[in-house]
């Protein structure tokens, strides 16, 4: 009896073991580092596909090109940046709409091709082959919801699409009617259905590992669900772009295939209080929500993209926007997540909404000594990121704060295989030396020396004795120390 049960038990074992291995595990990108780039406002590698080339208009092409895109990847790595990625390359309308050229990459006609201003597929592929063969991921931007406004398959496919008619039966006017009179796909119909996980399929056979899927609020969700669930069967991993989406949004979609979200309340509280110099009481609050995440280490972090005013743009002086963006980039290097950089955000560029936030990249040839700063400044934490196993993927921990410390002062630890890191968040206006009681804190740390923070190029310590730990911060900064 005993030996048959033993039998039973070792056949489940075995059974559950076999299944573990055919089933694929979801992809990850947790301790990568993304950098975002609108190719046409990078870098021109092929100045003979500038058709209709415009630089004094940011509503026009500006030139730039996957070769170019191509030839400044040593420029991404510079930086230090594990993947790319690009906002849609596919074939554009040939028309402008509402006096605005294509140049973006949202107004697609053919999902298929690369559109001629930014080259060729086997450009596309020369791009995917340098950035693989230097150890970066490619993360492509995909569009599920709509055609451009004169896409030939508007009037060729009327059946496609949702018309006045859906939009005023529907009870989600947000997935049924049109974003911004964009021509709405109705992704229940077979042959839509067909062409958008098609779609996926040929841009993975380019050797793409990451679609970051553009406007999931508007698609419906059924087809979405079908969609992940092909590319998480593929190894694919997938970032959803809900607009506005808070821990709650991130969450659900999680739960339902996404391995991530952008995680925009963030973003709008790092904006509040680094740059605004609000209270860091609203970081605070969105990082403790952090446990309803299902995989927190996946989630999209970032300061800015093409979408919103760039993040320098909140205050009037470049100075201070410098500063402040240095700020920005390395409080994004202490966070749970997966950092992702949006052009120029390194440098601190300037612009206010959409097209004003893609100016175009400058490069090193014509930084400023301030904008060199922040680069380096970046360049520094996200070295100091990748340098350690815990900033780069250990959980992260938020230190209890006395209350009237803790509009000025965030405190948290990240943790992994035995090592802490402490990160240390300081909105003083002035520089500050603080002594908090480790009993408060919660931490049981053994004394220790002062020891500098792993980023480089800042002043600011943290020490252990007499039960408190001892913290000498830069104004509006942040930092991150090892404690062992
Ligand atoms: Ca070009
Ligand atoms: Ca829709």
């Amino acid at each position: 009896m005993r030996f048959f049960a033993l039998t039973g038990a070792l056949l489940l074992a075995l059974a559950s073991l076999s299944s573990a291995q055919t089933a694929t595990p979801p992809a990850r990108f947790e301790g990568q580092i993304i950098y975002q780039v609108m190719p046409d406002r990078f870098f021109d590698g092929n100045p003979n596909n500038n058709q209709g080339v415009n630089r004094a208009d940011l509503r026009a092409w500006h030139g730039g090109d996957l070769p170019g895109l191509t030839q400044k990847l040593p420029y991404i790595q510079k930086l230090g940046a594990t993947a790319v990625w690009l906002t849609p390359v596919y074939q554009q309308q040939t028309a402008n709409s509402f006096g605005t050229a294509p140049y973006h990459g949202y107004w697609p006609a053919d999902f298929r091709n690369v559109d001629p201003h930014f080259g060729t597929l086997a450009d596309f592929g020369t791009f995917v082959k340098a950035a693989q063969g230097a150890g970066m991921r490619v993360v492509l931007d995909q569009v599920i919801n709509h055609y451009g406004y004169e896409a030939a398959a508007v009037r060729a496919r009327p059946g496609w699409f949702n018309g006045e008619a859906q939009c005023t039966a529907a009870t989600n006017k947000d997935v049924d009617c049109p974003l911004a009179g964009l021509p709405d796909l109705r992704q229940s119909e077979p042959q839509v259905r067909e062409l958008l996980l098609g779609n996926a399929d040929f841009w993975r056979q380019q050797g793409v590992q990451a679609f970051r899927y553009d406007a999931i609020k508007h698609v419906e969700g059924p087809f979405l669900r079908d969609l992940l669930s092909a590319d998480r069967q593929a190894g694919t991993w997938t970032l959803g772009e809900w607009f506005d989406a808070d821990t709650g949004t991130v969450a659900d979609w999680q739960k339902e295939g996404f391995d991530s979200l952008f995680l925009f309340s963030l973003q709008a509280a790092m904006k509040g209080s680094i740059m605004a110099g609000q209270s860091l009481d609203g970081v605070r609050s969105v990082l403790a929500r952090q446990n309803e995440l299902v995989r927190p280490g996946e989630v999209a972090l970032f300061l800015d993209n093409h979408d919103v005013p760039r993040f320098a743009q909140g205050t009037l002086f470049e100075d201070i926007g410098q500063e402040r963006t240095k700020y920005g980039l390395r409080a994004l290097m202490t966070l749970r997540g997966v950092p992702v950089i949006w052009q120029g955000t390194e440098i601190a560029m300037r612009g206010a909404a959409d097209p004003d936030n893609r100016r175009d990249m400058r490069f090193e040839e014509v930084w400023t000594p301030g904008e060199r700063a922040v680069f380096e400044a970046a360049q520094g934490a996200i070295a100091a990121r990748k340098a350690s196993p815990a900033l780069s993927s250990g959980p992260l921990k938020l230190l209890p704060t006395l209350e009237r410390l803790s509009g000025d002062l965030l405190l948290f630890t990240r943790e992994l295989n035995g090592q802490t890191v402490l990160a240390a968040w300081h909105n003083g206006k002035a520089r500050k030396s603080y002594s908090l009681k480790l009993g408060t804190l919660g931490v049981g740390w053994a004394a220790r020396a002062a020891t500098s923070s792993l980023f480089a190029g800042q002043n600011a310590k943290a020490s252990v004795s007499g039960g408190y730990l001892h913290l000498s911060l830069p104004s509006q900064d942040a930092a991150a120390f090892r404690v062992e």
